[in-house]
């Protein structure tokens, strides 16, 4: 565009607004139209139709049947599109959902006519049809006239929602009012998870991160249609969730962490306000409460379950495997009712996480004996227990999940637990510990499972990774953060991105689109998404990002300061 002098003309506001338009779409027309495969986690079934494009005009409304939860997403999706459009976008809701530009339908309802299911002859070997979609799939069907995504849950229409998303031009993560024409590649998209668990972790432990933090987190999930979050609440430097009937383990055990800074822990209201974020975003909150190592910050407010019944000193170093609650003592156990029934009666979801990981002080049958009458007590809450695969020796209760962290698949102590009936979890500690640093140069992180780089965190199958251990054993994948090294919401971002949409590709996309050149392609657009809508990343050299204006300045090792982004609510 040539330059005008503002000195001598004036422009009229529509010519302002054009010139911005015209400048906007130089800028943010993305090199070629996207692709309605260009999404992650890849979906099961793709059919495009490059004739079928979708231009979403600015009177668009999100039209949605009567259900309560479909409403809940409709009103999302107008959330997530207003402030880049600059539309209005009413949420319309109608007792039978017809036509329109954006319509969310639940509950197996036939495809319109004239809309062509996908049949290529890989997709017909796993061709889904409208009834077998589950709880949590979706169908996305782009036509000239409309998107429609119809599921049979309000989670199916969710993860739709999360996938319209990245097929939106990239500058549909501005949180403010950009010109662009907002086109959808033409098709029809069928998608569901391989796996019923896709979980990530945040050690809220060793550093404290508030409440605003951890709700950013629940988007990045989202995001990549990752519905557990899991969070460590305790270990040595800090218990972090209020117990009303053990006061002190906030105020006193609560109040410092690694390297010394204030600490902090969530009351209950903190809490509810996590899970309700998470729930809205049909993520599911995992509580995990460390037993019985890791809990030095515990034992600070109450050396009565101390093995010595003396309070040690508060730990902000980042050994482990020194303390833990004496198996030998009733008030032990009291500890654990009381901790564990009041964790249980403010999560909705189904898990307890009682940890079980490196207590190295509490041997054999005392260890074991431990376990199972910890897990007897989780039953008697009403929740399914979750440990890590050091319980894996413990007897067997009903659904039991172990979480794998190991490094060598051969490992026949969590294969018998399998065999026993225990279900796994997989986080492998040399491809899904997102505390590892990606490079020798990573300035935070460990490398105690060696380094991993994107392609490491991608390229294993948790179908077989564990020898022994059937995929129907599997109930999915998580990939935790320890915070020994990591203090704010960006040194978050920058060890998830862009590791996690791996393990989210892992944990949702069929086997066969795993894809380490294809995934690459796919997940260099995001950079420029994560950058516009003010989240920090490593820009790992593995990936083809697109050329930014700043690219060149920002060499891959430094922590990108993001700009201050909107406090979420809700
Ligand atoms: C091992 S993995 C731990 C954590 C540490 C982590 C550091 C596991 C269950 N326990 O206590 O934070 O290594 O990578």
């Amino acid at each position: 565009m040539g330059q005008v002098d503002l000195s001598t003309h004036r422009p009229a506001a529509a010519e302002l607004a054009r010139a911005a338009e015209l400048t906007a779409g130089e800028l943010l027309a993305p090199p070629a139209p996207a692709r309605l495969g260009d999404v992650v986690p890849a979906p099961e079934q793709v059919r495009p139709d490059p004739a079928a494009d979708f231009t979403l005009p600015a009177d668009a409304a999100v039209r949605v049947g009567p259900d309560p939860d479909a409403r809940d997403v409709a009103e999302q999706l107008a959330e997530l599109l207003r402030p880049a459009t600059g539309y209005p976008l009413p949420v319309v809701v109608e007792a039978t959902a017809t036509g329109g530009p954006l319509v969310l339908t639940v509950a197996a309802a036939a495809p319109p006519a004239g809309v062509p299911r996908p049949r290529t002859a890989a997709e017909d070997a796993a061709s889904v049809g409208a009834d077998e979609l589950g709880v949590e799939g979706y169908r996305l069907e782009v036509a000239p006239t409309g998107v429609r995504i119809s599921a049979d849950t309000a989670t199916g229409l969710f993860h739709g929602v999360q996938t319209l998303r990245q097929l939106l031009p990239t500058a549909v993560e501005s949180p403010s009012p950009v010109a662009a024409r907002w086109v959808v590649p033409g098709g029809v998209l069928v998608d569901r998870p391989r796996f019923p668990y896709r979980g990530a972790m945040l050690d809220v432990s060793r550093h404290f991160f508030g409440v605003a933090d951890v709700l950013q987190v629940i988007d990045h999930l989202a995001r990549y249609k990752l519905n557990h979050l899991h969070l460590h609440l305790t270990d040595d430097q800090g218990w972090r969730i209020a117990v009303d009937s053990w006061p002190a383990l906030t105020t006193v055990g609560g109040a410092t962490e690694v390297g010394g800074g204030p600490g902090g822990f969530y009351t209950a209201a903190d809490y509810r306000r996590i899970v309700r974020y998470a729930a809205r975003r049909h993520v599911t909150v995992v509580p995990e409460i460390d037993l019985p190592g890791h809990t030095n910050a515990a034992l600070t407010a109450y050396p009565e379950l101390a093995p010595d019944r003396v309070a040690p000193p508060p730990y902000t170093g980042a050994e482990v495997g020194f303390s833990y609650v004496d198996p030998a003592s009733e008030r032990t156990y009291d500890f654990v009712a009381d901790v564990l029934g009041e964790v249980a009666a403010v999560t909705p979801g189904p898990w307890l996480h009682i940890g079980g990981d490196e207590a190295f002080k509490v041997k054999g049958a005392a260890y074991t004996g431990f376990v199972e009458r910890t897990q007897r007590i989780v039953a008697g809450t009403g929740k399914t227990v979750i440990g890590w695969h050091q319980i894996a020796p413990a007897g067997h209760a009903d659904g039991r999940v172990l979480q794998w962290w190991g490094t060598d698949g051969a490992d026949p102590v969590t294969a018998e637990a399998v065999r026993r009936g225990a279900r796994l979890i997989l986080s492998p500690g040399n491809h899904a510990y997102l505390d590892m640093k990606y490079a020798p140069d990573t300035p935070i992180g460990h490398d105690w499972a060696g380094l991993i780089d994107v392609r490491r965190a991608y390229d294993w199958d948790p179908g077989t990774h564990v020898a022994g251990v059937p995929a129907d054993a599997v109930l999915g994948v998580e990939a935790p953060l320890w915070t020994e090294s990591v203090t704010t919401l960006a040194e978050i971002e920058f060890m998830f991105l862009p590791r996690l949409p791996a393990i989210a590709e892992l944990g949702w996309s069929p086997r066969s689109a795993h894809d380490w050149a294809a995934f690459r392609e796919r997940l260099a657009g995001h950079g420029p998404r994560w950058t516009t809508a003010g989240i920090a990343f490593h820009r790992a050299p593995e990936i083809p990002w697109p050329a930014e204006r700043d690219a060149a300045a920002t060499p891959t090792t430094t922590l990108p300061t993001p700009p201050a982004t909107p406090t979420p609510t809700g």
